[in-house]
């Protein structure tokens, strides 16, 4: 298997961690997405990574549908519960996560225009998403520690390792008055899944 991904992106991480924790062998490409003709592009029509191809040559994407696919083909250990509403709280869970990556970019992006030219409401709605969502995640802290979680992590803590570690990297200011879950995120940043696809970038 191949994945295409960048060093930073938070997708790119979920689905690295992913792979980390089942143990599954693969290349890694590094992609410059500022390159006109960068090779994700040829597997993947929108142009985004992540994008893991398979050794028959199909492409998936996005990292949901990556992720989903490695758990049903590689099932141990599992991380996604395939009872139903197992299964519905983990991906939501895991759209929670994605959804403070989604907003933090869009805040990111908007900051980079010159001051004047910046859309302020824009960059209040999203902020305010990202703190209403890391509350939200900072609830399920206790039951994340309460679980017996040594040897096994769920898809929704995977994703929001990969969102905290995004949104720490560029706007670290969204995280603070989440005491109690930056030291969940500081003591599961230990775990070698998490320190080996830390950001090098
Ligand atoms: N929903 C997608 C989001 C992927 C995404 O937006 N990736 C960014 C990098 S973090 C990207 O490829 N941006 C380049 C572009 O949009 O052209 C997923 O979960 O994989």
């Amino acid at each position: 298997m191949r994945l295409y991904a960048t060093p930073t992106s938070p997708y790119a991480r979920k689905v690295r961690i992913v792979l980390a924790e089942k143990h599954l062998p693969y290349d890694l490409e590094w992609v410059d997405l500022r390159s006109a003709d960068h090779p994700a592009k040829s597997v993947n029509p929108l142009g985004k990574i992540p994008v893991l191809v398979l050794n028959d040559g199909t492409p998936v994407y996005d990292s949901s549908v990556i992720v989903q696919y490695l758990d049903l083909a590689h099932p141990e250990p599992p991380l996604i519960p395939t009872d139903l509403p197992g299964r519905l709280r983990a991906l939501r869970g895991e759209a929670l996560a994605d959804g403070v990556m989604d907003s933090t970019i869009t805040w990111v992006m908007e900051q980079r225009h010159s001051s004047e030219c910046q859309d302020g409401a824009l960059l209040a709605r999203m902020r305010t998403k990202v703190i209403t969502a890391l509350s939200m995640l900072q609830a399920q802290v206790p039951q994340w520690q309460d679980k017996d979680k040594a040897d096994h992590l769920e898809l929704p803590e995977i994703a929001a390792i990969a969102a905290i570690a995004y949104v720490d990297l560029r706007a670290p200011e969204f995280l603070l008055g989440f005491a109690d879950l930056m030291a969940w995120y500081q003591r599961m940043r230990h775990r070698p899944s998490i320190a080996d696809t830390a950001a090098t970038a």
